[in-house]
């Protein structure tokens, strides 16, 4: 008896290693039938990327990074480049998370993103208080250039503005327009192009499928370039639904974009399964969504995707990238916004604490359908 209980210890110890090996080793795709991932499949065509958390940067969850680096040839950090996490306070700067982030995009050889210089939101709170005009500029200045020189020849690419426009395709009035004026997009795409001349320049937004608001970016696109301020691409966001935008408004974006001679990036990509609360209450999007909160019929999937709409996802991530596949000598990279399904920030809006199932890796970091669709869609 003594003996077969030591036998029984022994034997477990060792399936656990050789688990904890084959798990380090990429077999999170025990169940599906090939070794080649993802970027190895689309490399002739366009970047796969993911936009990483901070505990996949500080090393915290080994089995994401597992996935990210074998999976994907591009990186974005979620959150841990954004302005109120570098720059708090007033020349107060935080590169810790940054510096990590860069390190795992270079020694994995990968197309490393900057993620988001000028934005709106996630801004240090002294921005939002300095009055004078002057100060704000200086602030800006020397924030571009202390972060994009840091990086400088590292960092491939940089959103240098994140969502200026509204609906109607105006643009948004925030602290950056009033404190620099109606050029401010300019004259920051141009303060970039002094800190890295080599860098992609790109100017990202959500909703383009709207015509109204892609004629607005494309308006300014155009005076950038007709005064030879550098724009490399826009990237459009792409946070999407399983039935909508339609693939003919994704494939304006794609056509209308190019025409202009800027590379289209995907650059925030994931679909949402939950019931949306607009549909109920129309299209105000300033209402209040706590009183949903806890309401079961608005998180329908707590304990599991249902068999259709696990397909019905699928197929759709299939159609969007047969269309993707159709323009890949117009788009330059595709970046799901997250690597697995736990971790998306589509569990907590527009309503906190739902299930949701947005991306290509399930909750217990396996590979969906809509994992196996995108890699069977490109030929061996
Ligand atoms: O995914 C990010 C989430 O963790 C943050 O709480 C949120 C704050 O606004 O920002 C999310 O990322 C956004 C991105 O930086 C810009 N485009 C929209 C993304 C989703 O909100």
């Amino acid at each position: 008896m003594k003996i077969n209980i030591t036998k029984f210890t022994v034997t477990s110890i060792i399936l656990i290693i050789v688990c904890s090996i084959s798990c380090a080793n990429g077999l999170y795709k025990s169940n599906i039938d090939t070794k080649e991932s993802l970027s190895d499949k689309y490399k002739d065509l366009f970047y796969i990327g993911a936009a990483i958390n901070e505990d996949i940067i500080m090393g915290r969850d080994s089995k994401s990074e597992n996935i990210v680096r074998s999976e994907f040839n591009s990186i974005t950090p979620e959150n841990s480049l954004k302005w109120m996490y570098v720059q708090p306070a007033p020349n107060h700067f935080n590169f810790v998370a940054g510096d990590k982030y860069v390190e795992l995009g270079v020694k994995n050889n990968m197309y490393i993103v900057g993620h988001a210089l000028v934005w709106h939101n996630q801004l240090a709170d002294f921005m939002k208080r300095t009055e004078s005009s002057d100060e704000f500029i200086n602030h800006v200045e020397n924030h571009i250039g202390t972060v994009v020189s840091r990086y400088k020849g590292k960092i491939d690419a940089w959103d240098v503005v994140n969502e200026a426009f509204n609906e109607d395709g105006s643009l948004r009035s925030s602290v950056f327009k009033n404190q620099m004026g109606d050029n401010y997009i300019e004259n920051i795409f141009k303060l970039v192009e002094i800190s890295d001349p080599d860098a992609d320049l790109i100017y990202n937004d959500y909703n383009l499928y709207k015509p109204a608001k892609l004629a607005g970016v494309l308006e300014m696109v155009k005076r950038l370039q007709s005064n030879g301020t550098k724009i490399s691409a826009i990237g459009a966001q792409a946070h999407w639904r399983l039935d909508s935008p339609s693939l003919k408004e994704i494939e304006q974006i794609i056509l209308n974009i190019s025409e202009l001679g800027v590379e289209v990036m995907f650059t925030e990509l994931d679909i949402t399964v939950l019931p949306n609360p607009w549909k109920l209450v129309g299209a105000e999007v300033t209402q209040n969504f706590s009183k949903f909160e806890g309401d079961p019929k608005m998180n329908p999937y707590e304990n599991g995707l249902p068999q259709s709409i696990e397909k019905q996802l699928a197929k759709r991530y299939e159609d969007i990238f047969k269309l993707f596949i159709k323009h890949q000598d117009k788009i330059s990279r595709v970046t799901f916004w997250g690597v697995m399904d736990k971790h998306s920030w589509l569990n907590d809006w527009p309503i906190k604490g739902r299930t949701n199932y947005p991306l290509l890796f399930d909750r217990y970091y396996k590979p969906k359908q809509a994992y196996n669709k995108l890699i069977n869609l490109i030929g061996n």
